[in-house]
């Protein structure tokens, strides 16, 4: 069985009261992860716990000091027994987070996840565990928007990879259906449960029919036209 290890580091470790909740709630009750989360703040010095500085060569905002983040870091490095590390690095520059990223995080042994605030972290902390053996760096977005730090990020980044370990999901099918309609880049068919009308809206009958190859196809037409429909909202 496997279990990935993830250690959050953050100045506000509150964001991450939901992971007990649900699915990755369940996940780390049964022991198919464990989940530490380290305050930032306890590594910094001086009467103020400061965590940042204004940045070199000018510019809006704060920039966060390596220092304490090199002494949280090498905290849940020396601590860890895994043999190999991911320490992702929450930035909006970072690589896009999609569906084949969160399936290779799924296969890492023990995943850090750097939640910086303000104009992000030092980026000599990128560099000094690029140059770290058995530590690997990826600096990673959720998508082209700017939020005010990386807490939700790993909330999003951690659901995404933690339903892919095995034995999460209850049901695993809808991982393999998944697999199917994503790489292509299609979305998924509509959806219909009980009752049959809802407010004058029927259920398309041919969901009714019991004729699987026939929903098949049809599922596959509503995906093209839903996907078609997007792309005109979106302008593509
Ligand atoms: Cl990882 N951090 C911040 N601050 N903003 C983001 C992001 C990360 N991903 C998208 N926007």
């Amino acid at each position: 069985m496997s279990n990935i290890s993830f250690d959050l580091i953050s100045i506000f470790p509150d964001y991450f009261s939901p992971l007990k909740l649900s699915l990755i709630g369940k996940a780390e009750e049964s022991g198919l992860v464990s989940i530490n989360i380290h305050d930032l703040r306890d590594q910094a010095s001086g009467v103020h716990k400061s965590v940042d500085d204004t940045p070199y060569g000018g510019g809006a905002g704060m920039v966060m000091s390596p220092e304490p983040w090199g002494k949280a870091i090498d905290q849940v490095l020396a601590t860890s027994n895994a043999e190999s590390h991911d320490l992702i690095i929450l930035t909006p520059a970072g690589q896009k987070l999609t569906q084949q990223l969160a399936s290779e995080l799924a296969l890492s042994e023990h995943l850090i996840f750097a939640c910086g605030r303000y104009e992000g972290i030092d980026y000599r902390v990128t560099q000094y565990y690029e140059n770290q053996q058995n530590v690997r760096v990826r600096e990673v977005s959720i998508g082209d928007y700017v939020l005010g730090g990386g807490e939700v990020a790993t909330l999003v980044i951690m659901e995404a990879v933690i339903r892919l370990i095995p034995g999460v999901l209850g049901n695993p099918e809808s991982l393999v259906e998944e697999s199917h309609s994503m790489p292509e880049e299609i979305v998924e068919y509509p959806n219909f449960t009980k009752p049959a009308s809802w407010r004058g809206l029927d259920v398309p009958e041919i969901l009714l029919s019991g004729n699987h190859a026939l929903i098949k196809a049809w599922r596959f037409e509503q995906a093209k036209a839903r996907t078609a429909k997007l792309d005109r909202q979106t302008g593509e």
